[in-house]
């Protein structure tokens, strides 16, 4: 019924973060540019492998925007999907299968939906099968004007690896039909070549694969550098097409890409035991807010993906007023400095709670699961709300945005 909507909407105004308002609107009207990077781990970030820098071109962005580093993934089984749907949404993934196949026809706020009352044309880049996680249906019910899937890419042997078209001619490729984009436009790039068996030809090896017993790792280092060096390059060609200056840029990892199967050699790598702790550390990817004109700043909120959608907003100066949504603006003073996982474990400022135990975040000790308790019933209140909007289909019940006209069907 209806009635559940209400306590649910009363639990998100009380968890709202007043957003920054130094931060309302200075990306007004920009087209934006949101990457998804796969696999991209931040643990990577502003680090070495024999010497070499692995991110090079992201470590020379931060510079010059605004970096997150405390900031992690919250998908699910769905992956890339579970990541996209945090994004549009900023509600949680479901806790077994992929939302993007279960439920995507249910009614949902998309950003692209929004962003459509306030002028903005919406593409995705993905140079994957259209029906890949049902993105072809879900994109859809988001509000999304077109996706620009594989067939609209010259894909060859040469240009391919692994799973399809390598990311330097993706971006590249997609550079034509940006060109001839109506602006302002919401832009969503899903990378490829970093993704798991993490194979690269020997010529686009700009840094050789390392060394140690997990050939999976040693590999991950050369494909993430190699993505690193196509940003770049993408970065170049938006500035030469006059397309830089009046967007933003929005990077961010969709999720791990190193199980723990590999702790062995990341252990190796990161000269500690690979601990609950440290896993549950590991769970960061990177989030680079870059604004053309702004001075670099590293932002220390611990935060996750949930929060990606009202912080964009808040950029862009559109107020999401009483929509239901779980996250919350980045740029907050008011954030509550914590990131739910999708299996209930969670991160605040100063503990890390996983597999049922509570840690002390600045020791990586064990401390009395009482320290964790009242963020433990909040996780899971949070995650049982939003799963309870996916299962009942309540956002039906529920078209209050903003006074705009948000598609709601059935
Ligand atoms: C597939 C790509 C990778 O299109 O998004 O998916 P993943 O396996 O990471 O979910
Ligand atoms: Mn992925």
């Amino acid at each position: 019924d209806g009635s559940e909507i209400v306590d649910i909407e009363n639990y998100v105004k009380a968890n709202r973060a007043q957003p920054n308002e130094k931060m309302t609107g200075i990306a007004k009207r920009k087209n934006v540019f949101v990457i998804s990077f796969e696999s991209l781990q931040d643990f990577v970030i502003n680090n070495t492998v024999d010497g070499e820098a692995i991110t090079p071109f992201l470590n020379s962005l931060i510079k010059e925007s605004y970096y997150f580093p405390n900031f992690y993934h919250q998908t699910g089984q769905g992956k890339t999907s579970d990541s996209e749907f945090l994004l549009e949404n900023s509600l949680y993934p479901l806790p077994s299968g992929a939302v993007f196949f279960t439920h995507s026809q249910n009614a949902y706020h998309g950003t692209p939906n929004q962003l459509k009352e306030s002028g903005y044309y919406s593409a995705v880049f993905h140079a994957n099968n259209k029906s890949f996680w049902n993105r072809d249906v879900m994109y859809d019910s988001l509000g999304y004007d077109h996706f620009y899937d594989v067939d609209s890419y010259s894909v060859t042997e040469e240009n391919s690896i692994g799973w399809g078209l390598k990311d330097g001619p993706f971006f590249e490729q997609s550079i034509e039909y940006l060109k001839h984009m109506p602006k302002p436009f919401y832009s969503k790039f899903i990378t490829l070549t970093n993704h798991f068996p993490f194979t690269l030809e020997e010529e686009d090896q700009i840094i050789p694969p390392w060394t140690s017993s997990s050939g999976t790792l040693n590999r991950y280092f050369t494909t993430v550098r190699y993505t690193d060096e196509a940003v770049k390059n993408f970065f170049e060609r938006l500035k030469e097409e006059g397309l830089y200056e009046d967007s933003i840029f929005i990077l961010y990892g969709d999720h791990y890409g190193i199980s723990e199967n590999h702790n062995k050699a990341m252990s190796q790598y990161l000269g500690r035991e690979i601990t609950p702790f440290e896993s549950a550390q590991l769970q960061k990817v990177p989030l680079i807010i870059h604004i053309p004109g702004q001075k670099g700043k590293v932002i220390e909120t611990v935060g996750g993906q949930i929060d990606l959608k009202p912080t964009i907003f808040n950029l862009l100066g559109i107020d999401l007023k009483d929509d239901i949504y779980f996250g919350n603006d980045l740029f907050s003073k008011e954030h509550s400095n914590a990131a739910v996982f999708r299996d209930g474990s969670f991160i605040t400022k100063d503990f890390v709670y996983t597999k049922d135990l509570c840690y002390e975040k600045a020791t990586g000790m064990e401390t009395d699961i009482e320290k964790c308790e009242p963020y433990k019933e909040k996780t899971e209140q949070e995650l049982h709300y939003s799963d309870r909007i996916i299962y009942g289909d309540l956002l039906r019940f529920f078209d209050k945005n903003n006074g705009t006209d948000v598609k709601v069907k059935k």
